[in-house]
């Protein structure tokens, strides 16, 4: 039967059954009106055959109830669906857990319809959206599934110069620049500290496995040699039985997170897979320090005490799940205690418009999803949970939706040189930056992301990548060093607070492209102007260390290596003005030895000294509060006071975003 066919018949029974529907009081004109309102988004690159509707309370109440899962028993839903011939009408969320928390953000009240493909779905949105009982009637829009290069890894045929010691002994982590970059990682105008600095950042943490990332992506190989130990294995359905739900949490065998799209186990393996989720995962988790391939932000330290990983699997064969089990994807992460959602996936920039079509009256199935995650309370540290995502690689002024939804963090993408990467999209909606890589086409691939893969037909099991999906797990990976660090030192954080503290630990890299107007787009010929990027790169380049720090309260002062410094307390203390002297305070050893520091001494409210390598260390400064000495016996004076720092020196760029760096060195260009 065509399309013609069935909207004809369709209409004509619409007509015949349009006394039941409760919109027919109203004048014409209101009631298209009325109609037009409950429907979210556009039928523009959705999928035929599915709607997902928003019923009110009491409909919702007969559905659970109903034998028949086509039925509602009201009347003019049960109409509309048997005109459509409906074949499934399904809850979208899993009620099956944590089924009260559920209830308050109304998630029971999600459906999804599904019917011939045959049917125009214009049609049948606006028919379902007739029934007053329907409250909103949803498109089934696909995201863009990221099309990536992965270019395999031959460590022995990259040319890197670098040679000093590496804090852990993965025999590529030579290779990840992105973590550490010195500037001698073949690229042009490779520049060192263009990179998450995570080095110093591991002295403090490198990840618990109480901190759980969901990995919502493709499906990630999880019986990687680097990443199989860093899973949340489900042990009730690891020893349970093969297609029986085991630990009836309304999934079949999901040992290591869900396949949303094929509906069962996770799979890698489909033509068409990528590699995408795998090597977005090996970026949060890769196990460190174990002597195999690469390492992960939070992948511990080689004693199983990295962050675990769970895959929500949303693509599967070039295929993306639709809405409703995406929604199902996010929502089974929180209900298997995640508290990171890492996403590098997301709609293509301008395919929706602003927040309001995309929370539309606050009501879309993924945006109900997104809350619960970030109200589920899934860490002791945390009292809800942080969603990231890649910003998009449209090359566009404007983030890519959800990214862009101003509730979640969103992740541009700099190169090994700090500059924008030509694909990254940037300023509206874009939050942060961290490395994402680049290609060229003169030099092979070092300047791309170095992460896990499937092993290919050639068995290489790593391979580099550009793009702000390999750019947003750095980000979701620091968040899971942040919840780390937090309960390592039993602070408890509120959701606003690790989202404040993640945008703004950051450095300055836009006041750095110096003279330069243009950056070749060495993949691709042609140019970018930097002048469009300038800050809109979001705060900026984030930075592993500062983000601990901030989450203890420590402020960072950055020092140059092989100079002289002066760091001025008042730049930290008061407003750059006020009267502070700085007593003697005795540089722990621990910090001399750590940075190399020669010939400090006290001035006044300065402190100077010279760093002689790159490190990191905590200094407690003491000075007086009021007066310039302590007060007591027969001195009126000030008080003794102090305050924690951490001294951060960094070869290269040390680019402060903050008003208290009296050092500018170097430059970047
Ligand atoms: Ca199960
Ligand atoms: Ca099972
Ligand atoms: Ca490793």
């Amino acid at each position: 039967m065509n399309k013609g066919k069935i909207l004809l018949f369709a209409l004509a029974s619409i007509a015949a059954v349009s006394c039941v529907h409760d919109d027919v009081n109203m004048s014409s004109e209101s009631a298209e009106v009325a109609i037009a309102k409950k429907i979210i988004n556009t039928s523009d690159d959705a999928i035929g055959g599915e709607l997902i509707i928003y019923v009110d309370d009491q409909t919702a109440l007969q559905l659970e109830g109903a034998a028949d899962a086509t039925r509602s028993g009201v009347m003019a839903l049960d109409q509309v669906v048997a005109e459509l011939g409906a074949t499934e009408l399904k809850p979208v969320f899993n009620m099956l857990v944590n089924a009260e928390q559920k209830r308050e953000l109304n998630m029971h009240r999600w459906y999804s319809v599904s019917f011939s493909e045959d049917i125009d779905v214009e049609y049948a949105a606006k028919t379902l959206a007739e029934v007053g009982a329907v409250k909103r009637v949803q498109y089934a829009t696909r995201v863009v599934v990221p099309k990536t290069n992965f270019v395999p890894a031959n460590i022995d045929a990259v040319a890197q110069t670098r040679t000093e010691n590496l804090p852990f002994n993965d025999p590529q982590l030579v290779g990840q620049w992105h973590y550490n970059n010195d500037g001698t990682v073949n690229f042009p105008n490779a520049k060192a500290g263009a990179d998450i600095n995570l080095f110093s950042a591991w002295k403090h943490t490198a990840g618990r496995p109480e901190v759980i990332v969901a990995v919502v992506d493709e499906g990630v190989c999880y019986t990687h040699e680097d990443l199989k130990d860093s899973f949340l294995v489900n042990e009730a359905e690891l020893n349970g039985e093969e297609g029986v739900d085991d630990d009836e949490n309304g999934y079949k065998d999901d040992i290591y997170g869900y396949n949303f799209v094929d509906k069962g186990r996770i799979t890698w393996t489909r033509a068409g897979d990528q590699g995408h989720g795998t090597h977005v995962a090996g970026t949060v988790a890769a196990v460190n320090n174990n002597g195999i391939g690469v390492c992960g932000v939070a992948g511990g330290t080689g004693k199983g005490d990295g962050v675990r990983i769970i895959s929500c699997q949303i693509m599967s064969g070039g295929d993306a799940a639709g809405p409703s089990a995406t929604a199902a994807a996010i929502e089974y992460a929180a209900d298997r205690g995640a508290c990171v959602l890492q996403n590098s996936w997301g709609f293509g920039a301008g395919q929706i418009a602003n927040d309001n079509m995309f929370e539309t009256g606050e009501t879309s199935v993924e945006v109900t999803a997104f809350k619960y995650f970030m109200e589920k309370k899934n860490c002791e540290a945390l009292d809800g949970g942080i969603v990231i995502f890649a910003s998009g690689n449209d090359g566009k002024n404007v983030a890519g939706y959800p990214a862009a939804w101003n509730k979640l963090i969103s992740v541009s993408a700099v190169g090994p040189d700090g500059l924008p990467t030509y694909y990254t999209n940037y300023n509206l909606g874009c939050n942060v930056s961290a490395p994402g890589g680049e290609y060229g086409t003169a030099w092979a691939t070092p300047g791309c992301v170095l992460s896990t893969i499937p092993t290919d037909k050639d068995g290489n099991k790593y391979a580099y990548a550009q793009g702000t999906s390999m750019a947003c797990p750095h980000v979701s990976g620091i968040a899971a060093l942040a919840i780390s660090y937090a309960l390592d030192n039993g602070i408890k954080l509120t959701l606003p607070e690790l989202k404040d503290i993640i945008v703004s630990s950051v450095r300055n890299i836009t006041d750095f492209y110096g003279n330069m107007s243009f950056k070749p787009k060495y993949a691709e010929g042609g140019s970018i102007n930097l002048a469009n990027y300038k800050n809109k790169m979001g705060t900026g380049l984030i930075d592993a260390e500062r983000v601990l720090m901030a989450v203890r309260g420590t402020t960072c002062i950055p020092l140059p290596v092989g100079e002289q410094a002066i760091i001025d307390i008042t730049n930290y203390i008061g407003d750059g003005k006020c009267q502070i002297k700085m007593l003697k305070s005795d540089i722990p050893e621990e910090a001399i030895d750590a940075l190399g520091i020669t010939d400090y001494k006290f001035l006044g409210s300065k402190l100077v000294l010279t760093c002689t390598k790159p490190g990191s260390a905590l200094v407690t400064l003491k000075y007086v509060a009021g007066g310039t000495a302590v007060g007591g016996g027969i001195i009126t004076g000030g008080m003794e006071a102090q305050q924690e720092f951490v001294f951060i020196a960094r070869e290269g760029v040390i680019v402060d975003s903050g008003t208290g760096s009296p050092y500018n060195p170097g430059g970047w260009l």
